[in-house]
């Protein structure tokens, strides 16, 4: 029932540069060097040295200039993606992931007065970076003590909402925020729907305003279904994984009307290649409807992400070259070495140069486990494996493993920088801190994200929130809302500032980006019949509310006469189908 997670490649925004004819160098000097940028535009310059673009007649006219010293390509640094996690080690410093500044929850301040309940698979106290004074559990029976791990989904899971914000490791979404954790999964790895029903009233009675859950699985079920309809019509916010199969198939309990469904997005803004992305019309024929709460609403980063493990439980990788730190993914063989550079290509056989040093190896041809049995045979003391295609290079050696030497990968960005370095050095160890894909890591990410939001607008429902959280989301994928993105990306100071601009109703006539909808109305033959006419509406249909609920949807021609009973007064709203948030303004007839 736990949704599994899975690697996949990170994505890069930019493509390799081809080589013009002009090249851009830099040009280090003795004196002043005014006599060498004469005639040139200085790109960049510092203390001896100065950047620019040069042709091989520039480049020879340079190096015959007065007080010239040295001269050597301005090689590109690619950033890996749009958003990056912070660089460097978590044990001596707090790592902040991609996917808080994706979503701007580091401009927003957590203020108190929300719990978030995470229905997962325990949190594992051997992990410091938590609050663990705010944290209080449950667990079903059969599954062990809800701060002992079943695996580390669920101690990854919490650390993206409320890891602490206190120097080490990583920080959540909503850092320290108070957590009620139950553990519904043992390392066998799945529960039931009335697991599930029970969780959710433990999480009422725990006084959690908001469950994550980062499962799901096939097959609605009404007992699962009421729990989490009476968690929201209290107030509640209810979130849940779309799913990480990469198809168009509706996972429960995220299918709900009643709970919000989370897909997954990358670091460049794309969506996650596994997130499920199930239509949002159900019914056949003249019943056909949309609901756009039994599909994905919004996106969080769900991949690679990193966060919060079980003591030592995760494997973690550092690389250096020529002493600066160089993006890595662990492959295989826990241990350090360092040592000058040796290039081997795509190491298809042993080297006696590579004796002592870190092999430098590009990827293809042969086995990433026969690349580094070729290093290690060379008498090589570590080894870094080279994407051939932009990204990070995710691997392992396979098994069996006849290696004991350090591997790690690297991004296809990095590869002129590593074999322009005279020293690297590798490492790989055990960590509290690591990486995991799926839904289920954007599922917490959003949690959180609602959390923080709704913390610094506290009269507002849970309804309020996943609205705000819908209207204020970052258009991505395919323009306007889409199967896979909903809404699009969720932004904390964005829906913040929605709240505040709209208050926590939001702007039923409009909000950004959206489409003008307005309403009028009279009555007539006594009273008797409600006359609606309204305009805007980009939908082919649109749904009619009376006095806050959905009464029915209707053809969007502009009008639409009620019999209504001719003592009493109504209020009518018209939103695009499918929708609560394209609406038109409030009518009392
Ligand atoms: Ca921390
Ligand atoms: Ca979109």
């Amino acid at each position: 029932m736990k949704f599994t997670m899975k690697k996949t490649c990170v994505a890069t925004m930019l493509a390799l540069g081809t080589f013009a004819q002009a090249e851009r160098m830099i040009v280090s000097h003795h004196d002043n060097g005014n006599g060498l940028k004469n005639g040139h535009q200085v790109l960049v310059q510092g203390d001896g040295w100065f950047a620019v673009e040069l042709d091989e007649n520039g480049k020879s006219a340079m190096r015959g200039k007065s007080g010239f010293k040295n001269m050597e390509v301005d090689a590109k640094r690619y950033p890996l993606s749009i958003y990056n996690d912070d660089a460097g080690d978590p044990t001596l410093q707090q790592l902040k992931p991609y996917a808080i500044y994706q979503s701007q929850a580091d401009q927003l301040s957590l203020q108190p007065g929300q719990k978030v309940c995470v229905i997962d698979s325990g949190l594992d106290a051997s992990n410091n970076d938590f609050e663990w004074s705010n944290i209080t559990g449950d667990n079903d029976s059969g599954t062990g003590n809800w701060f002992d791990h079943g695996g580390p989904h669920g101690t990854h899971v919490a650390g993206t909402i409320a890891a602490a914000d206190n120097n080490i490791g990583v920080v959540g979404m909503a850092p320290g925020v108070p957590l009620h954790i139950i553990k519904v999964f043992n390392a066998a790895g799945w529960g039931y729907s009335s697991d599930l029903a029970y969780a959710a009233q433990k999480c009422t009675d725990a006084g959690a305003n908001i469950i994550s859950m980062s499962l799901g699985g096939g097959g609605a079920n009404s007992i699962e279904e009421n729990a989490f309809d009476t968690f929201i019509a209290n107030g509640g916010l209810v979130v849940a994984a779309a799913g990480n199969d990469g198809n168009s198939v509706r996972s429960y309990p995220a299918g709900y009307s009643s709970v919000m469904m989370i897909g997954a997005n990358d670091a460049d803004n794309n969506i996650a290649d596994f997130s499920q992305f199930p239509s949002c019309t159900s019914g056949r024929g003249k019943k056909v409807k949309t609901d756009e709460t039994i599909c994905v609403e919004v996106t969080a980063g769900g991949v690679d992400t990193f966060s919060t493990y079980p003591a030592g439980l995760a494997t973690l990788s550092s690389a250096t070259a020529d002493g600066a730190g160089v993006a890595s993914s662990a492959m295989e063989n826990v241990g350090s070495a360092s040592g000058s550079t040796y290039y081997m290509g795509t190491a298809e056989s042993t080297d006696g140069g590579a004796a002592g040093k870190i092999c430098l190896i590009d990827r293809g041809v042969i086995s990433f486990h026969d690349k580094v049995a070729n290093c290690e045979n060379s008498g090589g003391a570590g080894a870094i494996i080279i994407n051939n295609e932009p990204g990070m290079l995710y691997g392992t050696l396979g098994d069996p493993n006849a290696t004991s030497i350090p591997a790690v990968g690297a991004a296809f960005e990095d590869r002129t920088f590593l074999l322009g370095a005279s020293t690297a050095s590798v490492s790989i160890g055990a960590s509290d801190y690591g990486y995991m894909s799926g839904t289920s890591m954007a599922t917490p990410a959003v949690a959180g994200v609602a959390a923080l939001v709704w913390s610094n607008h506290a009269d507002c429902t849970g309804q309020e929130i996943r609205d705000a959280l819908k209207a204020s989301a970052e258009d991505a994928g395919a323009s306007g809302k889409d199967d896979y993105f909903g809404y699009g990306i969720v932004k904390a100071k964005a829906a913040s500032d929605y709240l505040t601009a709209n208050g926590c109703e939001g702007g039923v006539t409009e909000p950004p980006g959206g489409t003008d909808m307005t309403l009028t109305g009279s009555r007539s033959n006594g009273n008797r019949k409600a006359n609606l006419s309204w305009t805007g509406g980009t939908t082919a249909n649109v749904d009619v509310y009376i006095n806050g609920s959905l009464n029915n949807t209707t053809v969007n021609d502009g009008s639409a006469t009620y019999n209504v009973s001719k003592n009493s007064t109504y209020t009518f709203s018209v939103c695009e189908e499918g929708s609560t948030v394209e609406c038109t303004n409030e009518i009392t007839l």
